[in-house]
């Protein structure tokens, strides 16, 4: 099990969180209910689109009760323009913090502008955005996607150094654009390129969807007669490819295996069933971390320009250990 150097601090696994796959997390109500915490914090999320965001979810509004944090919460349900729309009407309402997890990286220059004129500071979480204006937030957490889509890389040069050529790779990719497919597509390229054996015949996005990853994988089964191993972006779409890949009579984790990204519950599950070979863990529980970044930034303290998360790594033998004491 590897676990990369936290370059700033690892986030600690706080609160018992509902099984993921559960269901939505229940929202805190609609942006504007507030139970006269220490400070107000207006959160933009994505949406609902994955075990990882549902326990996201769940340690975002358990971290702000600990905290005593009044959170205007707001699912985006994966449109750039609901979020754009909840971080302005933060800004009307003159929240003290707006944090967001961006579902892409580029288009916010203009709400984080106003933000910023408005003199509400952003933190921006999980995801990271793309922009040209200085000082239009003050810090990001979340993980290194890059390293993540490496050692899912690394793993596989390791897994197939004795299979003959070709290796064929299909990608499951994340939501297009979204700062985790960009940069994991990224790190995973480049471990896979130390062995041209290895090659990706097929990439499309699943959205981070079950639903997405079994479409995707069902049309790659029917285009591709060998493929030797699936890299997806995360579990969802791995669970999803693994149902595609049962009812075309193959048997995942053998005939043709499975690395993943998130290292959630059910996907651990797949693990330690056989049907995955290799999870790479992308935290969720940010929340803790969050509430102190936001409390820090309102007082006008200086805050690390980026604070990276702890990742780790897991193979079949240490998934049944695990899954136990597993809380997302
Ligand atoms: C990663 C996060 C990604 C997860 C997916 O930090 O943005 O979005 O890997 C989720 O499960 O949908």
């Amino acid at each position: 099990m590897k676990r990369m150097l936290t370059t700033l601090l690892s986030v600690a696994s706080a609160g018992v969180l509902a099984a993921c796959g559960s269901g939505p997390a229940q929202d805190a109500g609609p942006a504007g209910g507030s139970t006269g915490g220490a400070i107000t914090m207006g959160f933009s999320q994505v949406g609902a689109e994955s075990g990882w965001r549902t326990a996201n979810t769940v340690s975002i509004q358990d971290a702000a009760k600990a905290a005593d944090v009044d959170l205007k919460f707001s699912d985006a349900n994966g449109e750039q323009e609901n979020q754009i729309a909840a971080i302005r009407s933060f800004v009307q309402q003159g929240v003290d913090v707006i944090a967001f997890s961006p579902v892409v990286r580029t288009g916010w220059d203009a709400v984080l502008l106003e933000a910023k004129n408005a003199g509400i500071p952003v933190i921006l979480t999980d995801r990271a955005v793309d922009t040209e204006e200085p000082d239009v937030y003050k810090t990001f957490l979340g993980a290194d996607f890059v390293r993540e889509g490496q050692w899912a890389g690394e793993w596989a040069v390791k897994e197939f150094a004795a299979a003959p050529a070709p290796v064929n790779i299909v990608q499951l990719e994340g939501t297009t654009g979204s700062d985790p497919a960009l940069e994991r597509t990224t790190g995973f390229a480049e471990a896979i390129a130390t062995d041209p054996k290895l090659t990706v015949i097929a990439s499309q996005t699943g959205d981070f969807t079950r639903s997405g990853g079994k479409q995707v994988m069902e049309a790659f089964l029917k285009a591709h007669p060998k493929i030797d191993l699936v890299f997806a972006q995360n579990d969802d779409m791995a669970l999803g490819a693994v149902e595609a890949i049962e009812a075309a009579g193959k048997k995942p984790g053998q005939d043709i295996k499975i690395v993943a990204i998130d290292a959630t519950r059910d996907g651990m599950q797949a693990l330690a069933d056989g049907k995955f070979n290799y999870l790479v863990e992308c935290n969720p529980l940010l929340g803790p971390e969050l509430m102190d970044l936001a409390k820090k930034v309102v007082a006008g303290e200086s805050v690390p320009a980026r604070v990276v998360t702890e990742d780790q790594t897991f193979d079949q033998q240490q998934a049944a250990a695990i899954l136990p004491e597993r809380k997302y």
